[in-house]
């Protein structure tokens, strides 16, 4: 029933809201593990992270003393192509460096 009816300024407006709806945000988390060399970790802060020298460093020590720490937070595609970058060098480098995400 009144499937080809024109749609009124309210039905349009709540149909706008929805298609412009912001992305959701992921944070990355670095993992701790017995194996990985701090300058490593270090270095993929500043290469993937884009974080500075001195950053980088107190996200390391927070990661290896508390267990995970975060890295940075973005859309879902750049977090999935972050953390993928993480696991290529990692395993190109032969460490076990995890990261993880989470829905922010
Ligand atoms: N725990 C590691 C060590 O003692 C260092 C490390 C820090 C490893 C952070 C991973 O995400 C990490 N060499």
């Amino acid at each position: 029933m009144d499937e080809h009816r024109i749609k009124s300024g309210e039905e349009l407006e709540v149909k706008e809201k929805q298609e412009t709806k912001t992305p959701s945000l992921y944070k990355v988390f670095l993992l701790n593990d017995d194996y990985t060399t701090m300058d490593f970790v270090v270095l993929i802060l500043e290469k993937v992270f884009h974080k500075n020298p001195v950053e980088a460093t107190q996200i390391m020590l927070h990661v290896h003393k508390s267990g995970k720490g975060l890295a940075g937070v973005y859309s879902r595609e750049i977090a999935e192509t972050k953390i993928v970058s993480v696991h290529d060098l990692s395993q190109q480098n032969c460490f076990p460096l995890k990261c993880s995400m989470e829905k922010e």
